[in-house]
């Protein structure tokens, strides 16, 4: 491909900068480093090796071609007890420079526990039993999805990592075997004995034997009228790249990866009239949960918190020119740890390239006729995670006018179940005969480090209110904005109201703009989900986060994750309601934005059998950050030409 940029890899390199990610060295250094000062032995299992970021001082500090600070943080624990251990490793030294014990806490479902779970209940005689009572004997058709077990308080789970599952069946390699749910029929995996704890049979419903494939290999129809389409960018992007930092017209910004989180963005900053000025320290998907709606059938113990119980990093796709990014693109790679500590890589899995958006800004002026329009481009830079039956692409879109959106495309397959032909499901909706697709919801929270125009911010929440009729508003038509400075974490906990066109502005303490005003940018709530899970039920309590739509903190740099740094089988309370316990002042200090948003899915016959993409997300647009409309000076489509004078 000529426009294509082939990916760097960069399994030599040394880290430029104190951001960027550990490099496959760092990753085998660390584990070897830990393993030596506290072998675990036999059972010792890496959660997580990844860079340990360092202070936004030392960031701010640090100049180009000058050592960096470079620190492992790792998570290590041990599968023949369950103890769990975090580690810090100075990596310029050389050193163990932290060694604790973490009581009372699961790490994430492995990448190796996905592929365990199938085997280990597949080989067990009680679930062998269970499928062959519906009639299953076929037992390597049968496909075993590893899920979370949240924490229901059950006595035999107590004190063991596990993992719940769910069953379908293939009738060869290739088949959705979506479309076949074996209903009712649970493995309990105890992920570090290897051996199913329980099998909860709720009973069976008919297999469905409808074939519904989807995949290109199956189908053999396709419309004729797909002419090819193909972008062409004869001088190449606009953007540039320089080891994890990109360029792109007046935005800055580094790209990150870690395994937990995937995507990361270090330091976005828009340059103007030659400076530098910051918007976002550091944003991140800092947790996600989907909660099904059904009560029964073990149904009820589907809530994935993909990114902090599976990591959404380690399941990212490498992506594809051509297919998943088109035109021009710039690929990065990321290097992550396996549980013997070595590091492996993810060809291309972040994607950078531009994108056509239509216009930016036009107008016609009515008496002379005169057009002027200019052309709309934004820097996209994505990633896209598969969790099981699903994907999640992130998306961060970056435009001339100074705004950033953030969009979480979900696709993949609906997860489903099993119902009798012709019954109508109280908890879902009928995608194919004999199969349902349960109500749920996709419920993400970012984590947005926010640095408007330096650290010091303090978040406004702005209602637009009518005014009452009277002397004052004799006509009715008066409505006007109510702007409220939140003072604490407690006051902080907001819901989006639809009723006040409620928006939140995350002002400057340090810059004012032309007009007197505290620079700013706004947070648009785009995408806001209302909870239905009972404030009382499991997954309300693990998932707090999901109940306000937005969260201030003020800044802890060990504050990274919205329902606590481990959520797996945990019993809920830990993150944003723990740390806001606090109620910290948020004025005019370095505070963190945490948005809540989602998906509500009333899934749909055209969701299945492979699910069209769907969106959730939100803006950030400068609001007062600028004196004016910043995009002025982009030039029009073709110099020279008077665009469509009439
Ligand atoms: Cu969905």
């Amino acid at each position: 491909m000529p426009d294509s940029v082939a990916a760097e890899t960069r399994t030599s390199a040394a880290p430029r900068h104190p951001l960027d990610p550990l490099t496959p060295n760092e990753i085998r250094r660390a584990a070897t480093l830990v393993r030596a000062a506290h072998d675990l032995g036999a059972g010792m299992m890496f959660e997580t090796i990844t860079l340990n970021e360092p202070a936004k001082e030392a960031v701010q500090a640090f100049q180009p071609g000058a050592a960096c600070p470079r620190e492992a943080f790792v998570c290590a624990f041990d599968r023949r007890n369950g103890k769990v251990f975090e580690a810090r490793v100075d990596l310029v030294a050389d050193t163990v420079v932290g060694w604790r014990h973490v009581p009372a806490v699961r790490p994430r479902i492995l990448f190796d526990d996905i592929m365990l779970v199938g085997e280990v209940a597949r080989a067990d005689p009680r679930f062998r039993a269970a499928l062959a009572r519906r009639g299953i004997s076929d037992i390597e058709n049968v496909q075993v999805d590893p899920w979370s077990a949240g924490n229901y308080g059950l006595p035999d789970e107590e004190g063991r990592r596990l993992s719940h599952t769910f069953c379908w069946y293939r009738s060869e390699k290739h088949d959705n075997g979506y479309a076949h749910p074996i209903e009712g029929l649970c493995a309990v995996v105890d992920l570090d004995r290897a051996e199913v704890l329980r099998i909860d049979d709720y009973g069976a419903a008919e297999l469905p034997r409808a074939n519904r494939n989807y995949a290109a290999r199956f189908r053999t129809v396709f419309r004729p009228d797909v002419k090819p389409f193909e972008v062409v960018q004869p001088e190449g992007p606009s953007f540039a790249v320089d080891g994890n930092e990109v360029r792109w017209q007046k935005w800055r910004l580094r790209v990150g990866f870690n395994a937990r989180e995937g995507l990361v963005l270090h330091a976005v900053g828009y340059e103007d009239q030659r400076r530098l000025r910051p918007v976002l320290h550091r944003a991140a998907l800092s947790e996600m949960v989907v909660p099904y709606g059904h009560p029964g059938a073990g149904h009820f113990r589907k809530n994935a918190f993909d990114v902090g119980e599976y990591g959404i990093g380690v399941l990212a796709n490498s992506l594809k020119l051509g297919c998943d990014c088109l035109g021009a693109i710039r690929y990065f790679d990321a290097w992550l740890s396996d549980s013997k500590g070595e590091p492996y890589c993810i060809e291309s899995a972040v994607c950078l390239h531009e994108e056509d958006v239509g216009i930016l800004w036009k107008h016609t002026d009515l008496f002379t006729g005169e057009v002027d329009v200019r052309r709309s481009r934004r820097l996209v830079v994505s990633s896209i995670s598969t969790v099981g039956n699903y994907e999640y692409g992130s998306f961060w879109y970056f435009h001339q006018d100074g705004s950033i959106h953030f969009e979480m495309k979900a696709t993949g397959i609906v997860n489903t179940a099993g119902i009798a032909p012709g019954e109508q499901p109280a908890f879902g909706t009928v995608v194919s005969p004999g199969v349902q697709a349960h109500y749920h919801q996709h419920i993400f929270n970012m984590r947005l480090d926010m640095a408007v125009d330096g650290e010091r911010n303090r978040v406004v929440e702005v209602d637009t209110v009518a005014l009452p009729m009277g002397p004052d508003n004799p006509h009715g038509n008066a409505f006007t904005i109510r702007e409220t400075v939140l003072q604490s974490e407690q006051a902080a906990q907001r819901p989006v109201d639809f009723n006040a066109a409620r928006f939140w502005k995350i002002e400057s303490a340090e810059q004012t703009n032309a007009l007197g005003r505290p620079t700013a940018y706004k947070l648009l709530p785009l995408s806001p989900v209302p909870t239905f899970s009972h404030p009382q039920s499991s997954v309300a309590q693990r998932a707090a986060f999901m109940t306000r739509q937005l969260w201030v903190t003020a800044f802890h740099p060990d504050e990274l994750h919205a329902a606590g740094r481990y959520p797996n089988q945990s019993q809920g309370g830990d993150g944003l309601p723990a740390w806001t316990a606090a109620d910290r002042p948020l004025v005019d200090t370095d505070i963190v934005v945490w948005h809540s948003f989602g998906l509500h899915h009333i899934p749909r016959p055209e969701d299945f059998p492979v699910q069209p993409v769907i969106t959730a997300g939100f803006a950030l647009h400068p609001a007062g950050f600028f004196n004016e409309n910043p995009a002025l000076d982009v030039p029009p489509a073709k110099s020279g030409m008077s665009c469509c004078v009439r």
